[in-house]
């Protein structure tokens, strides 16, 4: 696996960046595995493809086998993860790839998740399979994000989503906030959320604006209803709201010495607190437990501060109106622990782009 990015071809490329884009239909459906994709050639010629569609079911190298049956056989396979070589929900993959006869396999990383970690490049090369590893990698990790931080940093990947005027404000003082963008925005968000294992609010927000949380996306595209999830300190919302009803599962997550005031069915687990707030790295922690790979934040400006001002946002998606709600609405984010300008917190302009009447801006905070 010595080639260096510039050792691959223009077709190579062509092949990775075919094999990302397959990769991408898993999108709302493959967690909590990675969403992976396999194209393979046989003399430039491509005679299968697949892509991981679901846990439990076939990974992306033995999807793309089956389509292309025996012209297999000598073929290269692009595959955007190495390839497994354990037996978890599914059999081997480097197995069905050795089966098959394939001559060579590029990958555009190494899989981190701690049963193949390399193990899966070691057994196609003790086959005799040429392995290259490293072709498109950045785009790769930046598809994955999500997997690969619960896998090496033991907590999901964590977004915070706001729809927000032109002034920043995201309700009026009187908590009125339906509606600030439009519904093109607010349709845009139901992609956001299919790809998330769980969607996190606050008690305050369950009470004040009661929110469903779920997933709707147009007739027949398939997605799995991400987990929700309510830090509750005190129990307080634990027989309240839309997120009660039964469309998702939600989790209440509260203090130690939290008791509901009486029996309820809903699933709840109790973690830390700092004497008043709970440990919001402990909440994802517990999260990634649960093999949550990605959190979706919708939340009030005390929850969002918070997960600012402990460094645990990876990523901020605001909608923003062009409206102006005046300085007597309420703030983003309360809190933020800033004093002087060298306080300030940074951030990068990653993605932006109109969505009917508002703009979209995907930012991360600028680290260093
Ligand atoms: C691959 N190809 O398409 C995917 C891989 O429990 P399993 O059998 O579903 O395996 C899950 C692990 O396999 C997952 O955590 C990740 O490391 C890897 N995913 N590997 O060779 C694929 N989705
Ligand atoms: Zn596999």
């Amino acid at each position: 696996m010595g080639d260096t990015p510039s050792a691959f071809t223009v077709f190579d490329h062509a092949m990775m960046a075919r094999a990302l884009r397959l990769a991408e239909r898993g999108a709302f459906t493959s967690r909590p595995n990675p969403m992976v994709g396999c194209v393979i050639v046989q003399e430039q010629e491509v005679v299968g493809e697949g892509w991981h569609e679901r846990a439990g079911e076939a990974h992306a190298e033995v999807m793309a086998l089956r389509d292309a049956g025996g012209r297999a056989y000598g073929a290269t396979a692009y595959v955007t993860l190495e390839p497994c070589a354990h037996t978890g929900r599914t059999p081997p993959c480097t197995e069905a790839l050795i089966g098959a006869g394939i001559a060579r396999v590029v990958a555009a990383m190494r899989d981190p998740f701690p049963k193949v970690d390399g193990a899966g490049f070691a057994r196609l090369q003790e086959a005799g399979i040429q392995v290259a590893s490293g072709l498109m990698e950045a785009q790769a990790r930046q598809l994955n994000r999500a997997f690969f931080s619960r896998v090496e940093r033991g907590r999901p990947w964590l977004r915070i989503k706001q729809g927000i005027s032109l002034d920043g404000r995201t309700a009026l003082a009187s908590g009125e906030s339906k509606w600030i963008t439009s519904p093109q925005s607010r349709a845009d968000v139901q992609r956001w959320r299919a790809r998330c294992g769980a969607l996190l609010t606050g008690a305050g927000t369950v009470l004040a604006d009661d929110p469903h949380l779920t997933v709707r996306l147009p007739a027949g595209v398939p997605f799995t209803p991400p987990l929700r999830v309510v830090l509750d300190p005190g129990l307080a919302t634990i027989a309240r709201g839309h997120v009660r009803d039964d469309a998702a599962p939600t989790l209440y997550i509260h203090a130690p010495d939290a008791k509901p005031s009486r029996e309820f069915s809903a699933q709840r687990i109790a973690v830390a607190t700092d004497g008043r707030n709970l440990d919001l790295l402990a909440v994802l922690q517990e999260l990634a437990r649960r093999e949550i790979n990605e959190v979706q934040v919708e939340a009030g400006a005390t929850l969002a501060g918070a997960f600012l001002s402990a460094g645990l946002v990876d990523e901020l998606l605001f909608y923003v109106a062009p409206v102006l709600l005046g300085d007597r609405a309420r703030p983003m984010f309360d809190g933020l622990p800033i004093q002087a300008m060298v306080d300030r917190y940074e951030l990068e302009v990653c993605d932006e782009r109109r969505v009917g009447p508002d703009l979209r801006l995907l930012l991360r905070p600028r680290l260093g």
